[in-house]
């Protein structure tokens, strides 16, 4: 079921005009209900009504003032506006009587026009109008006044299909039946497209005895709120073709409401009406928030700049200067927000956008100083690698709890250097070509000679990962045997976490040398720092 703005919703949207008008083309009665703001409007189109009729009295009501044209067609405009957006069933504006003489209501016609509104009512009452069900002063206007105005609105509508409805008052004022069929006839000659015969009695009779003396073909609107024993049925067989349930969800939520607030006073908790009131998933619902994860999981890219990325120690036997400001600018350029480095040697050459965390002897004491609530994830680079911001932007997309980067260029058979660390990987290799697929691959075990490929040295962790890296480095620094990210890898691959692998043949290099560092240092500057 659509809760409003619904994907239907766009330039081939029939108009709420347009809907209306089939309607009542189509056999059976319209029934249409009030609402006073879209909430309550979803909740009609919800129901199965055919339309929501944005009611003078319920939205006057829920502003808390009378209904006595004390509330601006601006104001009025602005609910039947928020309704007709909120549902994709026509909406019917009461208009109260018109906002003034004819140059208001032709001003109220271009207005609601534009606003999508697909009928609206205007009574034949003298402005300022009282609602019908007050006792006292009814006031009419003359029959030829009220024509100009439906006159004026025929004349200012610029789209075929706004209805536009007059509603007969006479039997509200008590000026009887022969003078609201008088008005009823003059009206529909002055081209209304419905009119609206109104009555404040317990019976149905006056309506009844309308619809039975009604011969022109102009469709009759009824509003049931004191006759209400009559059904739509037995209107719409007498003649009717819209019913509008003018007020009911007002006074519903009023009764609703009204008991619930006591009850909460009374009991001094709300057990007692939990399950009377609607939990909290239909308000998320009716607001449309199911709509917006659709919308969210199409439109929306994840934004993968709020990992942290910490650089830790490396290998002891690397130089100890490093590469903070490079590998800092290689982060950035994979839209990680915050870099911090523990690595302690390079600290002089930190940019500022670094934060300098205590220097520690090793990865497994710097993973043990960084607090554990990186929601969005954590990259961690070894200090004795420099890797480009490429295969970072890559790592950090590569989803799952742990995900590393693997050098695969060597391929198997390959002898490795003692401290790298080699690693077997799920993918397979066919004529030539490593087949990681598009959703990357996994690390199986740390391998021999038969290794796929071998440890880049930078690392990824969502929250869960870290957590489980955690672990691990704290059971290393119980058996006094602090170590590398590699050796922190290897134990969480031995206690047989899922590691992804993010393949790549280039993009990093290792840190072991002097020269290292400055061939680093030139494959930053052309290869990043030209960026
Ligand atoms: C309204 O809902 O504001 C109406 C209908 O005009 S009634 O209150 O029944 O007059
Ligand atoms: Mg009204």
């Amino acid at each position: 079921m659509t809760t409003g703005t619904t994907e239907a919703r766009g330039d081939h949207r029939t108009t709420g005009a347009r809907q209306l008008r089939d309607l009542f083309a189509r056999p059976g009665t319209v029934r249409i209900i009030g609402a006073h703001n879209p909430l309550g409007a979803r909740l009609a189109e919800r129901a199965g009504f055919d339309g929501v009729w944005s009611s003078g009295l319920e939205v006057s009501a829920s502003q808390g003032v009378p209904d006595t044209d004390i509330l601006t067609m601006s104001e009025l405009l602005a609910t039947a506006t928020s309704l007709a957006a909120a549902v994709d069933v026509p909406v019917v504006a009461d208009c109260d009587a018109g906002y003034g003489n004819a140059h208001n209501v032709m001003n109220m016609i271009r207005r609601y026009e534009a606003a999508g509104i697909a009928g609206v009512s205007i009574e034949d009452k003298r402005f300022p109008k009282v609602n019908s069900f007050i006792p006292g002063r009814q006031e009419l206007a003359p029959i030829a006044e009220f024509c100009g105005k439906l006159r004026a609105a025929k004349a200012a509508q610029t789209t075929p299909d706004l209805m536009v409805i007059a509603r007969i008052e006479a039997l509200i004022a008590g000026w009887g039946m022969d003078e609201a069929l008088r008005r009823g006839e003059a009206y529909a000659a002055a081209g209304a497209d419905a009119v609206l015969i109104h009555a404040k009695g317990s019976s149905p009779e006056p309506v009844l005895r309308f619809l039975e003396r009604w011969t022109l073909p102009t469709p009759v609107v009824v509003v049931p709120t004191t006759y209400h024993t009559i059904t739509a049925t037995e209107l719409a067989e007498a003649g009717a073709k819209m019913v509008i349930y003018a007020n009911h969800g007002l006074r519903a939520g009023i009764a609703a409401v009204t008991e619930t607030f006591a009850s909460i006073l009374r009991d001094d908790r709300t057990t007692g009406i939990e399950d009377r009131i609607a939990p909290l998933s239909t308000v998320f619902d009716l607001q449309g928030m199911p709509l917006q994860k659709r919308h969210e999981a199409e439109f929306i890219t994840p934004y993968a700049g709020r990992a942290r990325a910490v650089v830790v120690p490396g290998r002891p036997t690397a130089p100890a200067a490093g590469l903070l400001a490079e590998q800092s600018a290689a982060l950035r350029r994979a839209d990680i927000e915050s870099v911090s480095a523990t690595a302690g040697d390079d600290t002089a050459r930190a940019p500022q956008d670094v934060t300098l965390l205590p220097a520690q002897a090793d990865a497994t004491g710097a993973v043990l100083a960084l607090d554990d609530d990186a929601l969005s994830g954590t990259v961690l680079v070894s200090g004795d690698v420099f890797v480009e911001g490429e295969p970072l932007r890559r790592l950090v997309a590569a989803g799952g709890d742990i995900a590393v980067l693997v050098d695969v260029s060597d391929g198997p058979g390959v002898e490795r250097r003692t401290d790298a660390l080699p690693l077997t990987l799920d993918s397979t290799a066919r004529g030539g070509r490593r087949l990681g697929g598009a959703s990357g691959s996994e690390v199986l075990a740390v391998a021999g000679t038969e290794a796929d490929g071998e440890f880049a040295g930078a690392a990824a962790f969502s929250a869960q990962g870290f957590a489980a890296l955690r672990q691990i480095a704290e059971k290393r620094r119980a058996d006094g045997t602090e170590g590398t990210l590699a050796d922190l890898l290897t134990d969480l691959l031995a206690a047989g976490h899922r590691v992804g692998a993010v393949e790549i043949g280039s993009g990093w290099l290792e840190l072991r040398t002097a020269q290292d560092i400055a061939r680093a240092t030139e494959l930053f500057a052309t290869r990043e720092g030209g960026q």
